[in-house]
């Protein structure tokens, strides 16, 4: 029996030490719904924050985009487009000459992103693309050229550690042309307690959310990880701006994952790491840009300058 990459990647991170579990896991159908639940959270302030820019500052997105000629916006990891639409629509209205292309691993998604788009603004050019990120934007290089402006939205790119960003985002560099763009949003360094409380919130959906992974693990590996026996602890780090979340083992205790024959065992009290969501400065945001092979064409901030969202050219 051949395992998924799902079974390989639980039993490395289980079998590590410390033990880690990725937060790209997070997203089955159960992960998804409890993500919808904290982006409406009082205390979850990032996705707020990100439409509050959209809102305020759509003149200042089209003046950006619209230096000449037809552009193409690549959303990367749309969802519900619930944020880009408020772009597109006013795009749409002012008579700018571009298409949206959504990107996403789950043609489901992409069916319902592009009724729900097309139902709101009938004459939007919609090219949606199922898929890898970076095939489809090798692709793209290689079609009628036209600026391509990349969005990577919601602070997405705080799930990577620092090496990791820098891959990421210079493979997403070498698949565009000079002068096309990168939006990137990403949440900033502020009062710590505020960031905490985001990944605490009081309503413990966060809590269930880093929790489902578990339960994801016993239904698709035959695992027995009994869910009171864990607490969820996040931590933030002001020093080098990460939040990471750990769900803590309450006693000593053994899980087996039937499914790939694998017994774990867990010490009194002993963590696993499951998710970073990094928070940066402005200085740490051109240093990235710069490494990379971008520059910092601006920063768009909110009302409360909770968040930015930066734009990038490639050099
Ligand atoms: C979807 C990665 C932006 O890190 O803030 C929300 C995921 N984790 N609450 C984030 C998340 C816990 C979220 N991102």
């Amino acid at each position: 029996m051949s395992l998924t990459q799902f079974a390989r990647d639980i039993e490395e991170g289980l079998s590590s030490n410390p033990k880690r579990l990725s937060s790209k896991y997070f997203y089955d159908a159960v992960g998804d719904k409890l993500f919808q639940q904290i982006m409406n959270l009082e205390e979850y302030y990032l996705t707020r924050a990100e439409l509050n820019i959209f809102q305020t500052q759509k003149e200042r997105f089209l003046e950006l985009f619209d230096s000449g000629g037809a552009f193409r916006i690549v959303e990367l990891g749309a969802g519900d487009g619930m944020k880009t639409k408020v772009l597109l629509k006013y795009f749409q209205g002012e008579g700018a000459d571009f298409s949206y292309c959504p990107v996403d691993i789950s043609a489901n998604v992409l069916n319902d992103l592009e009724r729900n788009v097309k139902a709101e603004i009938p004459e939007l050019k919609i090219e949606p693309l199922a898929g890898d990120y970076f095939k489809v934007l090798a692709d793209l290089k290689f079609k009628n050229h036209k600026r391509n402006i990349a969005f990577f939205l919601g602070s997405n790119i705080g799930n990577f550690r620092h090496d990791l960003a820098v891959d990421f985002l210079s493979s997403i560099q070498s698949n565009l042309h000079k002068g096309d763009y990168l939006l990137i949003g990403f949440d900033l360094k502020k009062d710590p307690k505020r960031i905490l409380a985001a990944y605490n919130d009081s309503q413990g959906v966060t809590k269930a959310f880093n929790m489902n992974l578990l339960t994801r693990i016993n239904n698709e590996l035959d695992g027995d990880f009994k869910l009171e026996n864990f607490d969820h602890n996040p931590i933030y780090d002001p020093l080098t701006g990460e939040c990471r979340s750990y769900l803590i083992a309450k006693k000593e205790q053994d899980v087996c994952l039937n499914a790939i024959q694998k017994k774990i065992h867990f010490r009194q009290w002993e963590p696993i790491f499951m998710e970073v969501s990094k928070k940066y400065d402005l200085s740490e945001i051109e240093a990235l840009a710069n490494s990379t092979g971008f520059k910092v064409v601006e920063n768009l901030f909110d009302d409360e300058k909770l968040f930015a969202d930066s734009i990038w050219e490639v050099v």
